[in-house]
């Protein structure tokens, strides 16, 4: 562990910052360099970009990169953990089509512990990443009427098993199956403090199950200032309306100055580029590179990052990993911005399911980080009696 960071002395400009910078935990799968962006296990991740997903998550989970046999021992394993009980893809086929797919998500998550929890964190853990495909792919086909959930056929690979249950109208399977793998690798983990990983941990360390502490996590990443932000963001694309480099500069000026968000761009951590969104870059270059919402990402890069600079109060005014997944997601046939964010959750759950892991096995010699309960200060409450007046 690196000392730089200890001790760390809370003063009061630090309180109200949303914990801004304050280390609270270790955490073994992940780190987030304010310069360099993510790594996992000390790898950077442009170099895991192509990794296999299987791969991705055995680094996340036994923090070594595996060995052919390993890996071949590790997609067999999740080969036997995929198979979902049929009466959880049923009860989602009966949520009302007015949830927003990641209220549907969270349902789901809760459907899965309320059926199928073993209670113990590493097995729900292996059994809700082998399962996820699967549920996601029926709550993409049932809310978008694309019709009956397809069958899982776990033997092809865990993203291409996805690919083929979502049964894309008109999709070019290759195409999206390349997206996917890809996208699935970036959006897995991301440090301990990001909100949707604090807020599991948090819940799981009350000793709540895995499926429970990820049903709460994925709420904290359906706001749009976290994960839904790639929804959002292809919305902000859209609104645009141009792909003129000097309109595009005018119209984030103007969505600046009305103090709405330029989604895509800023983090609470990073201070350059995010290298998730540099992989991305480069991938909507080899999959679509005429698509003209790609085109306009791509200037976005340029002159929104030009606006975000000369405005002092933001500390970060580079692309994140939202800035161009959604134009990606489109061009390869997923069309409709409402599921991106269920696209981002089921790679992240991955990585917080690790990382839940580590806290209630792992740490302490195994005896697991106590519950969660960090201080506060009282303001306004000068303590006083209350009395019992007549009527
Ligand atoms: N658009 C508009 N305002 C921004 C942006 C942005 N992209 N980035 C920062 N600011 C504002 C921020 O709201 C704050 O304003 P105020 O002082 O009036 O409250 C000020 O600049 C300073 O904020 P920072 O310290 O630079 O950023 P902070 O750590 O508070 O927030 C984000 C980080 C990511 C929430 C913020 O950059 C943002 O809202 N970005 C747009 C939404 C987005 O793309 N989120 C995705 C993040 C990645 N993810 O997937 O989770
Ligand atoms: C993430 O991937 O979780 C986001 O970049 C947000 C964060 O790290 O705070």
């Amino acid at each position: 562990m690196s000392n730089d960071l200890l001790p760390f002395t809370i003063t009061e400009d630090l309180l109200d910052t949303g914990m801004r910078g304050m280390p609270v935990s270790t955490v073994y799968t992940s780190e987030v360099d304010p310069a360099e962006g993510l790594h996992y296990v000390g790898y950077p991740i442009a170099d895991l970009a192509d990794l296999d997903p299987e791969a991705a998550i055995y680094l996340l989970f036994y923090k070594k990169i595996p060995n052919k046999a390993e890996l071949s021992g590790f997609k067999r394993e999740l080969r036997k953990r995929a198979k979902v009980d049929k009466r959880v893809i049923k009860l989602i086929t009966k949520l009302p089509v007015e949830g927003h797919p990641m209220e549907w998500l969270i349902a789901g998550l809760t459907f899965l512990g309320m059926l199928c929890k073993t209670g113990d964190y590493r097995e729900d853990a292996l059994n809700v990443v082998a399962q996820m495909p699967e549920v996601v792919a029926a709550i993409y086909r049932t809310r978008s009427g694309w019709g009956k959930p397809i069958k899982s056929e776990p033997k092809l690979g865990l993203m291409e098993n996805f690919v083929q249950m979502l049964g894309v109208p008109g999709a070019d399977a290759a195409k999206l199956t390349r997206l996917m793998r890809v996208f699935y690798v970036l959006h897995m983990d991301h440090g301990g403090g990001n909100l949707s990983t604090f807020v599991g941990k948090a819940v799981a360390s009350g000793k709540a199950d895995t499926y429970a502490s990820l049903g709460a996590s994925m709420a904290g990443l359906y706001g749009p200032l976290h994960g839904r932000a790639n929804q959002e963001c292809l919305a902000f694309l859209e609104k645009a309306g141009t792909n003129d480099p000097d309109k595009i500069e005018k119209f984030v000026a103007d969505e600046m100055a009305a103090g709405r968000s330029i989604f895509g761009f800023g983090h609470a951590v990073l201070r350059a580029e995010d290298p998730r969104a540099g992989v991305q870059y480069n991938l909507g270059a080899e999959l679509c590179p005429k698509d003209p919402l790609f085109q306009r990402a791509v200037t976005m890069r340029e002159r929104a990052v030009k606006v975000l600079k000369a405005n002092p109060k933001v500390k970060n005014p580079y692309p994140n990993v939202d800035a161009v997944s959604g134009t990606l997601l489109r061009a390869c046939g997923l069309t409709d911005g409402e599921y991106y964010t269920v696209l981002f959750g089921l790679a992240r759950c991955s990585g917080i399911a690790a990382q839940i892991v580590d806290e209630r096995l792992v740490h302490r010699n195994g005896k697991g980080v106590p519950i969660y309960r960090p201080s506060d200060i009282p303001v306004n409450q000068p303590h006083r009696r209350y009395k019992k007046r007549g009527n």
